[in-house]
């Protein structure tokens, strides 16, 4: 069966692909961070390499003057050396069996990194699978609430937002991912 991995909603084209979150030309890219803000493995690792230096150093500003980001919530910084020019971060929940609330916390990540584009008058943001990588959620439960909180949210307000891109890093990341925007 094809998989689908395009689907406007509300003027706004959600769309999948397989790739590198680090290589993507949004206007935002989404990281997914620790609450220190700090380099860190995976997406967070990737992005803050690419990135370079200020945006490292932006990020422990913002730890200083903020302390701790809380699950679900969202800071934006400039994206240094990457080739979008901002980066979102929010940290995801850490998987604990799913009975401590894990998917609301991650549709929250989802909500506050949508309103914090749109606040901003974004016109594309891409994230990678929030949480499913060192923080442990099964993607296939992941990818349901993540396209569920992207798509409500879009529903009720998507501002100037033209694209909602995820980049998949694997293909079996990307079909999951793809039966869930089909379920939609
Ligand atoms: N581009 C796209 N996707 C990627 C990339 C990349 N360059 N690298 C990894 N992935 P993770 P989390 C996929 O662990 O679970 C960090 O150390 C990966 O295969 O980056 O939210 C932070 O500092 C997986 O599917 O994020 C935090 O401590 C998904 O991205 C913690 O990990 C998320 O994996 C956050 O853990």
């Amino acid at each position: 069966m094809a998989q689908q991995t395009e689907l406007t909603i509300a003027g706004t084209t959600v769309r999948l692909v397989q790739g590198d979150i680090t290589k993507q030309d949004t206007d935002a890219v989404v990281n997914a961070a620790n609450p220190d803000l700090a380099p860190g493995g995976g997406v967070a690792g990737a992005i803050h390499r690419a990135g370079g230096a200020s945006l490292t150093t932006a990020c422990r500003e913002i730890r200083r003057r903020e302390g701790p980001l809380a699950t679900g919530e969202a800071v934006i910084t400039a994206g240094g050396n990457l080739p979008a020019p901002w980066v979102i971060h929010t940290v995801g929940p850490v998987w604990h069996g799913g009975k401590g609330g894990e998917a609301e916390l991650l549709a929250r990540c989802y909500r506050s990194c949508l309103a914090l584009a749109c606040e901003r008058g974004l016109g594309s943001v891409t994230f990678p699978s929030l949480s499913t990588g060192a923080y442990g959620y099964p993607v296939e439960l992941a990818a349901p609430v993540a396209l569920r909180a992207v798509a409500s949210f879009l529903r009720e307000d998507s501002g100037h937002l033209k694209e909602v891109r995820f980049v998949l890093f694997s293909g079996r990341d990307l079909a999951l991912y793809a039966q869930a925007l089909s379920a939609l």
